[in-house]
């Protein structure tokens, strides 16, 4: 092994045992990796050095009207961030950084620095309050903080020594975006915009992603400055196939895998350009496609659904590909967005385990009702309890391995995750004879009525071809003679009245489109669905609820 840059071993040290660390292949030629590797000296310098300085990176609306920074001027604000945190903050390869903020170029500036600094990036969901930023500071031990002036009120909370979400490692934030004196802009100041990438090893961890905990305390996990271009050269190329003149949009917060590798990795990777919006709507988004002439679009299913219904209104014909990923993609979303649009989505699961997407489909190769096949890097299968394969068609549990995998930040959990070197994510699966895979349902959230097997999703699925349905969640509820019975919950589209003659029509819709048993004895009527910050149905809550 080629020695680390880390001079901070603390995340090093942190390292689940090698024996409980998944199995890792490198099998295509793009994933033969030299042992010093530095991800943003890769995103970035590399782009400038080829040439390709003068080019847009990354995109966004200044006096209302479309602007970008180039490769050059955005390595110059990377070099000089870089060096305020190594030079006036005194941080060494191995520190982690908090990072906050929504996403901006200044947010994708401080992420670049961090790494290309040597130093670990620690992202946090905008929507994050103190009480878990305070989980996540305990396990990573940012000793500073980058954070945007808009998100200043958490970082409040967690920096004051009487309050019960004191972070007692940050000795600092460091505030952008901000006009005020001593904000990082002022410390950029007058510093060379020159920066010599840290020569961190490839295996050096970069990255601690948190997983939006839906139960217990969130885990982080670590992935390398190796990880960071193995997501690169994995779906973007082969699925996506990008190109320089790309230029990428969408929604999902750079502390997201999702996002840091949609909105900011695989745009630079390729020489592409980045649109970065703070807060977006369905009928935003589409303006922004239609603003800068957006090529690729990043968010998740519930967002396609309601971008169907408004997509007339906007000049969208640059828009080539869409990504959803995050949740499962229903067929009744896929459908009305490709009458909408004429674009077939691109359904892809990911993890943040895993950095990101393994199993996906491009347009022309998409199966109804299938997330896809194991993309080139990957391997894929559907095991039993026992870790054996199951033959086509039956569900089980869904294992995976390829050039990325799962590590967990000192934690437990990491047993659970990976297994006999596969990583099992948690989802249960079919696959076809022709290695198709077919979400069923989270493993824990398959509900069992009077002896059968029913996957909220596939009601779900059905329920959403409803015309009365804007979304809705279907989950198991306890029951004394059927153990647990079939729940949904239901959001109407304006115009429709939630009474016991619509639920009643519901009722027999399901029965009369799929197996009768998995029909919702009961049905709710509620105005929004509870969701975590990346956008993902809280099934737990609903299940509360019930
Ligand atoms: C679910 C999907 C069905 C699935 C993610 C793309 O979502 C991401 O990471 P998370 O850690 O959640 C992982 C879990 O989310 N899921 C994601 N995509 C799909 N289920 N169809 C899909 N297309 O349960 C998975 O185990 O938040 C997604 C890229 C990077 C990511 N981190």
């Amino acid at each position: 092994m080629t020695p680390s840059a880390h001079v901070d071993t603390y995340a090093r040290d942190r390292l689940p045992a090698r024996s409980l660390w998944p199995d890792l292949i490198f099998d295509l030629p793009e994933l033969q990796y030299p042992e010093r590797l530095n991800a943003a000296a890769e995103l970035l310098d590399r782009q400038v050095r080829s040439g390709r300085g003068a080019r847009p990176a990354i995109w966004q609306m200044v006096d209302g009207k479309p602007a970008f920074a180039t490769y050059a001027q955005l390595q110059y604000r990377v070099n000089q961030i870089a060096r305020v945190l190594t030079e006036d903050l005194g941080l060494v390869p191995g520190n982690r950084v908090l990072l906050r903020g929504p996403n901006n170029a200044m947010m994708a500036a401080c992420w670049l620095a961090v790494i290309k600094a040597g130093l670990i990036a620690v992202g946090t969901m905008p929507l994050l309050r103190a009480k878990e930023l305070k989980q996540i500071c305990d396990k990573a031990r940012p000793r500073i903080a980058l954070c945007d002036v808009d998100l200043w009120q958490e970082m409040a909370i967690i920096t004051n020594p009487n309050g019960e979400h004191y972070c007692d490692s940050l000795d600092r934030i460091c505030y952008f975006n901000d006009g005020e004196g001593g904000s990082l802009e002022d410390m950029m100041t007058g510093k060379p915009g020159t920066f010599r990438a840290v020569d961190t090893a490839a295996d050096d961890v970069a990255l601690i992603a948190f997983t939006s905990g839906t139960t217990g305390v969130p885990k982080g996990t670590m992935h390398f400055h190796r990880d960071i271009l193995a997501m690169c050269d994995c779906f973007p190329k082969s699925v996506l196939k990008v190109a320089q003149d790309d230029i990428f949009c969408g929604t999902p917060p750079l502390a997201f895998t999702f996002g840091l590798g949609g909105m900011l990795a695989f745009p630079l990777r390729y020489g592409a350009s980045t649109v970065l919006t703070e807060k977006a709507t369905p009928d935003s988004l589409l303006a922004t496609i239609a603003a800068f002439r957006a090529t690729i679009c990043f968010t998740a299913p519930t967002f396609y659904r309601q971008m169907a219904g408004l997509a007339r209104n906007h000049d969208i014909s640059s828009l080539k590909q869409c990504v959803s990923a995050g949740e499962a993609l229903p067929d009744a979303t896929r459908q009305p967005f490709k009458e909408a649009t004429g674009i077939e989505l691109i359904d892809g699961i990911g993890a943040t385990e895993m950095i990101h997407i393994f199993i996906s489909h491009t347009p022309a190769s998409v199966r109804r009702g299938a997330t896809g096949h194991a993309i080139p890097g990957y391997q894929a299968r559907v095991v039993d309890a026992g870790g054996n394969p199951c033959p086509p068609g039956v569900p089980g549990r869904l294992a995976v391995k390829g050039p990325t995998g799962c590590r967990y930040m000192d934690d437990a959990r990491q047993k659970d995750y990976v297994q006999q070197g596969w990583n099992i994510t948690g989802d249960a699966y079919t696959m076809d004879a022709d290695g198709y895979f077919f979400y069923q349902s989270r493993t824990d959230d398959m509900i069992v009525t009077a002896g059968y097997n029913v996957a909220g999703p596939e009601v779900e699925s059905c329920l959403l071809t409803h015309p009365a349905v804007a979304e809705c969640g279907v989950v198991g509820v306890p029951d004394e003679a059927r153990g647990q019975i079939v729940k949904a919950f239901v959001v109407l589209r304006a115009g429709h009245k939630g009474d016991a003659a619509l639920k009643k029509a519901l009722q027999d819709y399901v029965k009369g489109a799929i197996a009768p048993y998995k029909y919702p004895r009961r049905i709710d009527f509620v105005e929004a669905l509870p969701r975590t910050e990346t956008g993902k149905r809280q099934r737990v809550k609903l299940r509360q609820a019930a």
